[in-house]
């Protein structure tokens, strides 16, 4: 992994879409909170490229539910809010620098970039209130032309998660970080699963990249447990994004 695509938030984040009852988050700290964020892409060898920040679109900093992206091509996603739709764009135009081939999910399909956890040649797509079967069946036919497997993760029902990747994360090495209620899943038999506490279930949104593992602070057993298994993790504070039901995947999009 060496790049990574991100979006600073903007003064009127706070208007964005959230289910979370923690209040309305401060705008000054999440954008120091953003640029720790940031720093630890940088610290982990990934090269950045800012996006204009978007105000028509206050949920825009959360760039992951815009695009799935893959060795040799881009999918642009339709993401499943209505009020997200018009952040595709910029993100479609960034993205030609890199991707040579560039994809886009269909009418009447519908996908979140949040739903789409990759565990090396898999994928695993959560059908959620954001991702419908008809986007989930669009990248599950591409997935496959480039020889990616990829199963549904049907996640309706599954209290407060708003992505598949808000309860669950893979990790490299045939394992995965997933909250009790997504644990007992059949599409995950046949992998190492790191079960994470009720009380720290934000942390299961978090990513490795190269040799680190990037995690929301707050989640000290989650912690000590990655640290027993030799990951080097780096804690982030995110709590300006959790209002906003963010986690820390959706931050940026990496490649
Ligand atoms: C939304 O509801 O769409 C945003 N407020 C939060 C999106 C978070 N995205 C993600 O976790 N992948």
């Amino acid at each position: 992994m060496r790049q990574a695509i991100v979006r600073k938030p903007t003064p009127n984040f706070g208007n964005g879409l959230t289910t979370s009852s923690l209040g309305a988050p401060n705008y000054e700290r999440a954008l120091e909170q953003h640029q720790a964020y940031c720093e630890a892409l940088q610290v982990c060898g990934l090269a950045l490229t800012h996006l204009e920040p978007d105000e028509r679109h206050p949920d825009a900093t959360f760039v992951e539910d815009t695009a799935v992206l893959f060795k040799g091509c881009a999918v642009v996603t339709r993401p499943g809010a209505a009020s997200r739709a018009g952040e595709v764009e910029t993100v479609a135009m960034a993205l030609t620098q890199f991707f040579p081939e560039i994809e886009r999910i269909q009418v009447p399909g519908t996908i979140d970039g949040g739903d789409v956890c990759e565990a090396d040649n898999h994928y695993f797509v959560g059908i959620s209130e954001r991702t419908n079967e008809a986007g989930a069946v669009q990248l599950k036919n591409l997935l496959a032309s480039f020889g990616y497997g990829c199963n549904f993760v049907d996640i309706r029902g599954v209290a407060d998660i708003l992505h598949l990747k808000s309860g669950l994360a893979y990790l490299g090495d045939n394992r995965i970080a997933v909250i009790e209620s997504l644990a007992a899943r059949e599409e995950f038999l046949g992998y190492e699963l790191i079960r994470i506490i009720p009380g720290e279930e934000y942390a299961a949104n978090c990513i490795r990249i190269n040799d680190s593992i990037l995690m929301a602070k707050g989640s000290p057993q989650f912690a000590s447990t990655l640290a027993g298994l030799g990951y080097k993790t780096i804690q982030l504070e995110m709590t300006e994004f959790q209002k906003m039901d963010g986690g820390l995947s959706c931050l940026s999009l990496r490649f």
